[in-house]
């Protein structure tokens, strides 16, 4: 089973070898389709932080959604189907009007579930080590404060959207979006974010957004989160 990467390597060298005869297929038809990445652990490996219920409908309905919807709007877009949904969403402007709304809103909840079932583990480190901590002290004074910013802009975002460590030109920065939004919009790069949606947490926490809040950190990846950190320099 090729990955998509590998797919699109393939693809393109196929394109290649081809050019100035007949295609050997038809292109359109062959493209691989955006997929839900498998979570990289058990539904209840964050228990009891996150329920498994909660991580089941969450990864496998409301991601799978994203994705079958990513897919109905780029169908007849085999240039947008040829990208990374990264590069998409750094330029979504220049996305086709008829189905830029679509894109953003699934695309984006495409890339940043994506994001988030990886920033998340059972019985990670408890706090951030190296240049990435370093970073978190020099911007934020400690790493309470930068949770207490998180949490902060997550609390303050009304309705649904996300609380995000971002790198900007300067540094780093707490912002939130709404919806489904990414940083990559907005030419930042999402270092972690945490999802404030009702659906992250609404089982368990019911309207207390502030303890699902307060949870999470025991479940961040700080491991991911350095490997981001690094590829944000
Ligand atoms: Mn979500």
């Amino acid at each position: 089973m090729l990955t998509r990467r590998e797919f699109l390597a393939y693809a393109a060298a196929i394109e290649l070898t081809t050019r100035g005869t007949e295609p050997l297929f038809g292109r359109m038809r062959t493209m691989p389709e955006f997929t839900v990445p498998p979570l990289p652990y058990p539904f209840d490996a964050l228990e009891p932080y996150i329920d498994a219920r909660t991580m089941e409908i969450h990864h496998d309905k409301h991601h799978g959604a994203y994705v079958a919807n990513l897919n109905a709007a780029v169908k007849d877009y085999p240039d947008l189907q040829a990208k990374s949904i990264e590069d998409i969403l750094r330029n979504i402007n220049q996305v086709p009007e008829a189905i830029r709304t679509a894109v953003r809103n699934n695309g984006g909840g495409h890339a940043n579930h994506t994001m988030f079932w990886e920033i998340m583990k059972p019985g990670g480190a408890k706090s951030p080590s190296g240049a990435l901590a370093q970073a978190i002290n020099a911007t934020f004074g400690s790493v309470d404060n930068l949770k207490e910013k998180i949490n902060d802009a997550g609390l303050k975002r009304f309705g649904s959207g996300w609380a995000w460590l971002v790198k900007t030109p300067k540094g780093l920065e707490v912002i939130s979006t709404a919806n489904q939004d990414s940083p990559l919009m907005d030419g930042l790069f999402p270092i972690f974010g945490v999802d404030v949606w009702e659906h992250a947490y609404y089982l368990k926490y019911q309207n207390r957004r502030g303890d699902y809040l307060h949870a999470w950190w025991n479940v961040l990846n700080w491991d991911e989160v350095a490997r981001r950190f690094e590829a944000a320099r």
